[in-house]
C-alpha cells in the first residue's frame, strides 16, 4: 500500500470516530420488575425483595453521554426508591433517590420513571433502593464504557466482569432494621457476606461448592477487568486473589494512576475498577473478602466470602483453590495505605483542576452517640437509651410528608431548616476514648432535618472529624450529586496548620464515598454546580437511620441552565 493511501485511510478513521463521538449518545431504556424473590442460601429459603427475580439485580451497561429511562415498577410490599449511586444528576435532580430527600417513595403497586443522563463520568458506579435496609438485596451494577471513538487509558482488557460484594441475612433485613430501632439496641449482625449473590463453600451451604460459589472463568496470559462493588450494608471489606497482584485503574467511576496491591480495601458505597493478568500457574485461585472491622469492641460476622478464579483447562480443576491470606480485621494501616494511596489520573478526559478557592469552609464532626429512650419505654442501647448518631451535634431525621427537595422547590415551610452549622458547636478533644461517654452534652445530639444552604457553583471544602463519643469507627462518607476531591487524611484531630501543608493540589483521587479514618478526619472539596438538595452520609445503613446524616441545598444560579425543573409528570407523591 502506498503511503498516500494509508494517510486517506487513516484520514477517513479520524473522520469516521469524530463523526461517532458527537452523535453516539444512545438511549437506554429498560424496566425494573421489584417483588419477592425465594432464594436459597446458607440451608435455607429466604424470601427477599429483588429486581428482575435475581441478586445482584441485572447490571445496566451504557456508554458516556447515554439517555437512560428506567421504569420501575413496584410489585413487592415495600415503599421503593432507586438511587443512582454517584451519577451527577445534572438537571435531573428528581431522579436521584432517596427517599424524603429527593422524592416520596414509590408506593406498593406504584411505578415512577427514572430519567437521566450519563455525561462526564466513565467506569462503575451501581444503583440501589434508598428506602431503609431494602438495599440489602435491591442493587446492582451500574457499567459505564468509553463513549464511541473513545478508549480506556490503560491496556484494553481481553474481557470484564463485575464483582459485587454484598451481606446476606437469614431473615427479612426491614424487619431486622425494625426490631432494631423499636428498642434501640444495634442490629442483628449479618450471617453471611457474598460474592455476586454466594456466600462461597467457606460458608455451610448445604451445597456443592459448584451451585454455592461464583467461578469467573480465565484464559492463560489474558488481562480481565474487574469491577468490584460494596453493596454491603454495614462492612468494609479486604479483598484479596490468591496469588495474583491487582492494578487499580478506577474508582467510583474516576480513574486513578494505576496502582499495584495485592489487596483491595472497600467501603459500602465504593467501587474499584482493577485489572488481573491471569499469570499464574493454570489452576484455581480464590478470591475471598472479610470485614475491615475499624471499631474496637464491635461484633461482626468474621467468616470469609469466597468465588473462584478457574484457569481455562487447568489439570489441577478438582483440587482446592488457593485461599489468599487477608489482613487482620483491624489491619487499620493495610487500609489507610490503599485509601491514601490512590491519586487521580490528570489527562483523562473527565479530569477537571481543584478549585484554589474555598467559599464554604466546613469542619464536620461525624459519629455516635445516644438518643433519650423515651418515658415508660425499655431500650436496649448502652445506659438503656438508644443509639443514635450525629453530624456537628445535628442527628439527621428524614421527614415524612414531603421530599425536602420538592418542600425547597415548592416553597413548602416547616419540612427543614437551613441551620447547619459550619463548625461543631464545641471544640473539644474528639478522638480522646478516655472521655468518650461525657462531652458537655455532646453525646445526646437533638434530632433535626437540618439542611446547609450554598450558593450556586460555590466551592465546598467539608473536613469529616471522626469523634470518640460512643467510640471512634471508620464512617464511609458518602455525597449524593458529586464527586469531590480527596485533599488529604490522617488521624487524630485535625489541625489545619499542619494538614493543610499536605494537601493534594496535583491529582488527589476523586470519589462519591470516603472512608474517614478511625478516630481521623478526611478533607474533600467540590464544587456545587447543581441546584438541588443532596444527601450527605454514612454509607453505613446501621448508622443512617441513627442520623449520621445531613444535605447540601444548592441554590439557583440564575440561568436555565442553573435553575432546578420542576418534578417529572409521574413524580410520586406521599399519600
Ligand atoms: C427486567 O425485566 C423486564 C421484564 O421482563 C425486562 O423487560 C427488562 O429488560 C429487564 N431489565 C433488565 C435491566 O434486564
Ligand atoms: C412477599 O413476602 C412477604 C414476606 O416477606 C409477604 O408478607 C408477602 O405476602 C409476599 N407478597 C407476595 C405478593 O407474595
Ligand atoms: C439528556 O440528553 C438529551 C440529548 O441527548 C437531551 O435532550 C435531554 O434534555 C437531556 N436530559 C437531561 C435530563 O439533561
Ligand atoms: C403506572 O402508574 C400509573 C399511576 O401512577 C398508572 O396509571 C399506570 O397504569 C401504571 N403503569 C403500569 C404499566 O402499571
Ligand atoms: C443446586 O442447588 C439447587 C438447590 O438445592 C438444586 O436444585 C440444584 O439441582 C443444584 N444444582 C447442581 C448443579 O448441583
Ligand atoms: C506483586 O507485587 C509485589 C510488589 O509490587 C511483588 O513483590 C510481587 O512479586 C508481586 N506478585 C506477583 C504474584 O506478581
Ligand atoms: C461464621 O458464620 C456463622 C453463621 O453462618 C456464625 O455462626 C459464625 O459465628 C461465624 N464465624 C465467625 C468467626 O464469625
Ligand atoms: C482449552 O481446551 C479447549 C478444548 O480442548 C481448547 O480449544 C482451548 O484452546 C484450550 N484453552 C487453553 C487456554 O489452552
Ligand atoms: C502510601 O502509603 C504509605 C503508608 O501509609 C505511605 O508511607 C506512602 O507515602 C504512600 N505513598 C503515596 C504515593 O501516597
Ligand atoms: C463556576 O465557577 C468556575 C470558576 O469560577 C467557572 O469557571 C465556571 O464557569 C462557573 N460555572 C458556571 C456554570 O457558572
Ligand atoms: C496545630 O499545629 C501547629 C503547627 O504545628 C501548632 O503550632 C498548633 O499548636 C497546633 N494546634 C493544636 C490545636 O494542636
Ligand atoms: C411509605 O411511604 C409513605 C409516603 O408515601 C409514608 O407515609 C409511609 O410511612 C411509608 N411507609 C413506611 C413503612 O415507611
Ligand atoms: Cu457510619
Amino acid at each position: 500500500m502506498a503511503p498516500s493511501s494509508v494517510f486517506a485511510v487513516g484520514f477517513v478513521l479520524a473522520f469516521l470516530s469524530l463523526c461517532f463521538s458527537t452523535a453516539s449518545a444512545d438511549i437506554v431504556e429498560t424496566s425494573f420488575i421489584v417483588k419477592n424473590l425465594t432464594v436459597n442460601r446458607l440451608c435455607q429459603n429466604q424470601v427477599i425483595t429483588a429486581v428482575n427475580g435475581s441478586l445482584p439485580g441485572p447490571t445496566l451497561r451504557v456508554k458516556e453521554g447515554d439517555n437512560v429511562i428506567v421504569h420501575v415498577f413496584n410489585q413487592s410490599p415495600y415503599n421503593l426508591t432507586i438511587h443512582w449511586h454517584g451519577v451527577f444528576q445534572k438537571q435531573s435532580q428528581w431522579a436521584d433517590g432517596p427517599e424524603f430527600i429527593t422524592q416520596c417513595p414509590i408506593r406498593p403497586g406504584g411505578n415512577y420513571t427514572y430519567r437521566f443522563n450519563l455525561t462526564g463520568q466513565v467506569g462503575t458506579l451501581w444503583w440501589h433502593s434508598h428506602v431503609q435496609w431494602l438495599r440489602a438485596t435491591v442493587h446492582g451494577a451500574l457499567v459505564i464504557r468509553p463513549r464511541d471513538g473513545q478508549k480506556y487509558p490503560f491496556v484494553k482488557p481481553y474481557r470484564e466482569d463485575t464483582i459485587v460484594l454484598g451481606e446476606w441475612w437469614n431473615a427479612n433485613v426491614i424487619d431486622i432494621e425494625n426490631a432494631a430501632l423499636a428498642t434501640g439496641a444495634a442490629p442483628q449482625i449479618s450471617d453471611a457476606y457474598t460474592i455476586n449473590g454466594w456466600p462461597g463453600d467457606l460458608f455451610n451451604s448445604c451445597r456443592s461448592i459448584s451451585n454455592n460459589t461464583y467461578r469467573l472463568d480465565v484464559v492463560p496470559g489474558k488481562t480481565y477487568l474487574l469491577r468490584i462493588i460494596n453493596a454491603a450494608l454495614n462492612t468494609q471489606f479486604f479483598f484479596k486473589i490468591a496469588n495474583h497482584n491487582l492494578t487499580v485503574v478506577g474508582a467510583d467511576a474516576a480513574y486513578t494512576n494505576p496502582y499495584q496491591t495485592d489487596v483491595v480495601v472497600i467501603g459500602p458505597g465504593q467501587t474499584t475498577d482493577v485489572l488481573l493478568t491471569a499469570n499464574q500457574a493454570p489452576g484455581l485461585y480464590y478470591m475471598a473478602a472479610h470485614p475491615y472491622a475499624s471499631a474496637v469492641g464491635g461484633t461482626f460476622n468474621g467468616n470469609t466470602t469466597t468465588a473462584i478464579i478457574a484457569y481455562q483447562n487447568a489439570t489441577s480443576q478438582t483440587t482446592t483453590p488457593i485461599l489468599p491470606i487477608l489482613p487482620a480485621f483491624n489491619d487499620t494501616p493495610t487500609a489507610h495505605k490503599f485509601s491514601s494511596n490512590l491519586t487521580a489520573l490528570v489527562t483523562s478526559p473527565f479530569w477537571s483542576s481543584v478549585p484554589q478557592t474555598v467559599d464554604e469552609d466546613m469542619l464536620v464532626t461525624v459519629g455516635l452517640g445516644l438518643s433519650p429512650c423515651g418515658s415508660n419505654q425499655n431500650c436496649s442501647g448502652i445506659f438503656g437509651q438508644r443509639f443514635s448518631a450525629s453530624m456537628n451535634n445535628h442527628s439527621f431525621a428524614l421527614p415524612s410528608t414531603i421530599s425536602v427537595l420538592e418542600a425547597f422547590f415548592r416553597n413548602v415551610s416547616g419540612v427543614y431548616t437551613d441551620d447547619f452549622p459550619n463548625q461543631p458547636p464545641l471544640v473539644f478533644d474528639y478522638t480522646n476514648n478516655s472521655n468518650s461517654f461525657n462531652q458537655d452534652g455532646l453525646l445526646m445530639a437533638p434530632k433535626s432535618t437540618s439542611v446547609k444552604k450554598v450558593k450556586f457553583n460555590s466551592t465546598v471544602q467539608v473536613v469529616f472529624q471522626n469523634t470518640a463519643l460512643i467510640g471512634v469507627e471508620n464512617h464511609p462518607m458518602h455525597l449524593h450529586g458529586f464527586n469531590f476531591y480527596v485533599l488529604a487524611q490522617g488521624f487524630g484531630n485535625y489541625n489545619a496548620t499542619e494538614a493543610s501543608k499536605n494537601f493534594n493540589f496535583v491529582n488527589p483521587q476523586e470519589r462519591n464515598t470516603i472512608g474517614v479514618p478511625v478516630g481521623g478526619w478526611a478533607v474533600i472539596r467540590f464544587r456545587a454546580n447543581n441546584p438541588g438538595v443532596w444527601f450527605v452520609h454514612c454509607h453505613l445503613d446501621v448508622h443512617l437511620p441513627w442520623g449520621l446524616a445531613m444535605a447540601f441545598l444548592v441554590e439557583n444560579g440564575g440561568t436555565p441552565e442553573s435553575t432546578l425543573p420542576p418534578p417529572p409528570a409521574d413524580f410520586p407523591k406521599c399519600t
